[in-house]
């Protein structure tokens, strides 16, 4: 055991260029954990607040000096002498320091840095890998989790047509996560080949995926299909299709769904993505109904629930409260999983625990403003999830992630397995 001598925090830069906060946690026994928070753009309302300091002459007021200096002032008053590996404690600490109900007073980025920090110092001070200390936090057993690889960007993400906001290959066919991978790349690059050859932009978007211009979502599924077969892969074989659809951005306060200049009755939208589903080798839609589109969310999970993954993202924002009530509810079959929605790795781990109860399945994810920490990577190894979000394999804060799994399953080697078909049993009966 070691105790906590000094917590620190920095402000540093997201891959989008936005500032974000790093913390060190500093141990008596030496040892030292760094961790920083990624940052959002299709965000719920209801996630916990991203505290940032409105100063418009730093940053176009974007800046998170207050949150450091929350984390160098009253959370490093209060954490200093403590034991290192309390997580729950140490969490539980730091929400009731807050004192408020969405982590608005010190900031859930603030909160979230220290409590990643923790973990990675406990990790060290036990010479343990991370992915290692969080399966011992969770009582899971590791397994290497199915990439959903977003391939095309759209939404908030690109600067394109698309209303969807994200395009994805999900491989399942395969004996290990580094073939799984490598079949991905290599759709990704012929995809890149075969947009080009149409004349098509090949620049990326923030989840460095593809940001094309095509005229809509059928589109951008068949240039998907179009490679995945010219790569010389199978879709609905070898490889599936996700997509995050991100409707909350599109919902409108009178319950319309407004897409690609078309306007969608509730009972429309719904129509459409099963109609997607019926023609296409769709495996998971996250966030195909809005966040406050309950009723569209019981409709949807009614039609389409026993075939095909339903994520709550915004729906859910990694409270295991929402899923709870969701659970009662009816309502998707699936959680998102990302630490910022809710601000402490121990409530997140509430989470996927109540998941995984539940017979819901959860999915780690990063967000679109990501830095170089890989904690996610780890997360999924180590809770046993079975499935990892993290972009496209393009761009350093994405493809860290993916080389982070890479070496763990080189560690590991028949210690895990690939979570694959596994991951979706229920849907491919
Ligand atoms: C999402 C995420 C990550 P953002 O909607 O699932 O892909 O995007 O981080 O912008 O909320
Ligand atoms: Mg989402």
């Amino acid at each position: 055991m070691s105790k906590i001598r000094s917590v620190t925090a920095y402000e540093i830069l997201d891959s989008r260029g936005h500032p974000t906060i790093a913390a060190e946690v500093s141990l008596a026994s030496g040892e030292s954990g760094y961790a920083s928070v990624p940052a959002g753009a299709s965000t719920g309302s209801f996630e916990a607040v991203e505290l940032r300091d409105a100063n418009p002459n730093r940053y176009h007021g974007k800046g998170v000096l207050k949150a450091v200096e929350h984390v160098c002032s009253i959370i490093d008053q209060n954490l200093v002498g403590k034991d290192v590996d309390d997580q729950a404690g140490l969490d539980h600490l730091m929400v009731a320091l807050d004192g408020s109900p969405n982590k608005r007073n010190l900031g859930a980025n603030a909160i979230l840095a220290v409590s990643l920090a923790i973990a990675k110092a406990a990790a060290l001070h036990y010479r343990q890998p991370l992915y290692q200390y969080f399966a011992h936090l969770m009582g899971a057993s590791y397994s290497m989790p199915v990439p959903m690889m977003n391939i095309i960007n759209g939404g908030l993400h690109a600067d394109n047509q698309l209303a969807i906001q994200e395009f994805m290959i999900v491989p399942l066919g395969y004996p290990s996560f580094s073939e799984a991978l490598r079949a991905g790349v290599e759709i990704f690059h012929v995809l890149k080949a075969y947009l080009k050859q149409k004349g098509l932009s090949t620049n990326v978007g923030d989840e460095g995926g593809f940001a094309p211009n095509l005229d809509g979502t059928k589109e951008a599924i068949e240039a998907i299909l179009e490679a995945i077969i010219q790569a010389g892969y199978k879709p609905g074989r070898d490889i599936y299709l996700g997509l995050d659809v991100a409707s909350t951005e599109f919902y409108r306060p009178n319950g319309v769904y407004d897409v690609e200049n078309k306007m969608f009755t509730r009972p429309e939208w719904v129509a459409y993505l099963v109609d997607l589903v019926r023609q296409y080798p769709i495996i998971s839609i996250e966030d195909g109904m809005a966040e406050t589109d309950h009723i569209g969310w019981q409709q949807l999970t009614q039609a389409l629930g026993d075939r095909v993954q339903l994520v709550g993202d915004d729906l859910f924002v990694t409270h295991s409260s929402l899923l709870k009530k969701g659970i009662a509810e009816n309502m998707a079959n699936a959680v998102l999983v990302k630490y910022n929605q809710i601000g402490s790795l121990t409530e997140t781990l509430a989470t996927i625990s109540l998941a995984k109860k539940s017979d819901y399945a959860a999915i780690i994810s990063h967000r679109s403003g990501e830095t170089e920490d890989t904690t996610i990577a780890d997360l999924a190894v180590g809770t046993g999830v079975g499935q990892i979000k993290t972009g496209a394999i393009c761009r350093t804060d994405r493809v860290a992630k993916y080389n982070r799994l890479l070496r763990i399953e080189s560690d590991l080697q028949d210690q895990v397995s690939y979570a694959g078909h596994h991951a979706f049993a229920r849907f491919l009966k």
